[in-house]
Formats: structure tokens, C-alpha cells, sequence
């Protein structure tokens, strides 16, 4: 597996300068801390089972990250089986495979232009629920709607996290995964999320 990065440096504390003031919003779990982690690069390296696409709604391809997956999936194969899906809605997602890319599949979701959290909340929840559907094991969020469509960084990040937290909290959705990514490609998103792990996955 080529995972290069993680969240938990030597000492086992996440790289935080600020980490004894944060108060956590969630109980200290770490079985749920291992199934999460921060990765910064281009999410088409990842050999894991599933990448998100943060797409349009027409599933045809475009600039951002959904342009590198496309290229990196073979322009034609991918787009082949996306015509064939008849569109995605905003906060919705559908699920393709991943062609050329180490990924075997491609959740596409369509993330809101500019903040709506429960769009946001909607698109993670949707490609969750979608890995689960397929049962699949490991997945990487790219920072949704954070590009192109304009969603401002640091509440996008405090979604992400508390929607994947509360996601691994219902019923059996935790034991049906192994590990949850968030892709940053920005070092702003690398400043939030290193901040925010300890509000949402708290060491002891
Ligand atoms: N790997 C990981 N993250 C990336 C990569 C990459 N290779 N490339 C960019 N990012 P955006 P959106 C980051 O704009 O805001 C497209 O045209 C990027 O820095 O890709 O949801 C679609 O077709 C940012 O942090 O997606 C839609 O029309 C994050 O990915 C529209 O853009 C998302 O930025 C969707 O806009």
C-alpha cells in the first residue's frame, strides 16, 4: 500500500502546537482514530479501493481535481461509463470504476457552490453510505467544493470531520471500514485539519 503520510507523528500525537487547549466534541475512540488520516497530494496516487471526485452535475468531467482524476482514470474510459449515469445532483453521488488509476473505483459527488453545510454533510454521507453499499474498505475525500465552487475552507473542514465522525458512530458503519483519507492538496487545508483532528478525533 502507498499511503506516504499520517496523521499521528512519532509521539503518537497528531502536529498541533495548539493541542492541549482544544476542547474535543467528541469522546476520545481510538479504534475510530485509526481508521482515519491525513494525506497531502494528488489524491489519483492513491492505491486504495476508492477516490471522491468532487464533480459537476453533469458527471462530464471539468477542471480542479475532477479534471487530474479524468485524465489520470483515461479520459475516454472514464467519461464512456459516466454518460451512462444519467447526471449527479448536488449533495447526491455515484459510483464508477477506476480505469487507469491505482484507485478501483470513483465516487463522483456534485458539492454545493459556496456554503450550504447540509449540502456539504449530504455529499459525504452519500459517498459513505455509496462505500458501503460496495463494501469497500478504504476510501480518500478530496476538500469538497472547496476549489472551483468556492465553499470557504475552514467550515468545509469542520464538516467533513464531524459528518465522518458521526458516520462512524451509527450502527456497524465503523467495522465495514478500514480507512477513511482526507486528501488536502492546499496548505491551508493542511493548517485546518491538523488543528481540527483533536476537536473531532481526540487522542487520550
Ligand atoms: N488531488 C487532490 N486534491 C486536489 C487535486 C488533486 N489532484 N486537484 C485539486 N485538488 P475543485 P470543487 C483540490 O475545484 O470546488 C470542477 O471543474 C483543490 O485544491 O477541484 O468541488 C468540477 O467539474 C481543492 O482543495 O472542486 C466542478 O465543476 C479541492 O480539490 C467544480 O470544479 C476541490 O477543488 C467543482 O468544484
Amino acid at each position: 500500500q502507498n499511503w506516504p503520510l499520517y496523521v499521528q507523528n512519532r509521539r503518537g500525537k497528531y502536529k498541533n502546537k495548539g493541542a492541549d487547549k482544544v476542547q474535543p466534541k467528541f469522546e476520545v475512540n481510538q479504534t475510530l482514530n485509526q481508521k482515519i488520516a491525513l494525506f497531502r497530494g494528488d489524491i489519483t496516487k492513491l492505491e486504495i479501493d476508492a477516490i471522491v471526485n468532487a464533480a459537476n452535475s453533469s458527471l462530464a468531467g471539468g477542471g480542479g481535481v475532477d479534471g487530474s482524476i479524468h485524465s489520470a482514470a483515461g479520459q475516454r474510459l472514464l467519461q464512456t461509463e459516466c454518460k451512462t449515469l444519467g447526471g449527479c445532483k448536488t449533495g447526491e453521488a455515484k459510483i464508477t470504476g477506476g480505469y487507469k488509476l491505482p484507485a478501483k473505483y470513483v465516487i463522483h459527488t456534485v458539492g454545493p457552490v459556496g456554503e450550504n453545510e447540509d449540502r456539504l454533510k449530504s455529499c459525504y454521507v452519500s459517498c459513505l453510505n455509496l462505500m458501503k453499499e460496495y463494501k469497500l474498505r478504504t476510501v480518500a475525500f478530496p476538500c469538497i467544493s472547496t476549489g472551483i465552487y468556492g465553499y470557504p475552507n475552514e467550515p468545509a473542514c469542520d464538516t467533513a470531520l464531524s459528518c465522518v465522525r458521526n458516520w462512524l458512530e451509527e450502527g456497524d458503519n465503523a467495522d465495514t471500514v478500514d480507512l477513511i483519507i482526507f486528501c488536502l492538496f492546499l496548505p491551508v487545508d493542511v493548517g485546518f485539519y491538523e488543528s481540527k483532528m483533536l476537536d473531532y478525533f481526540p487522542l487520550p
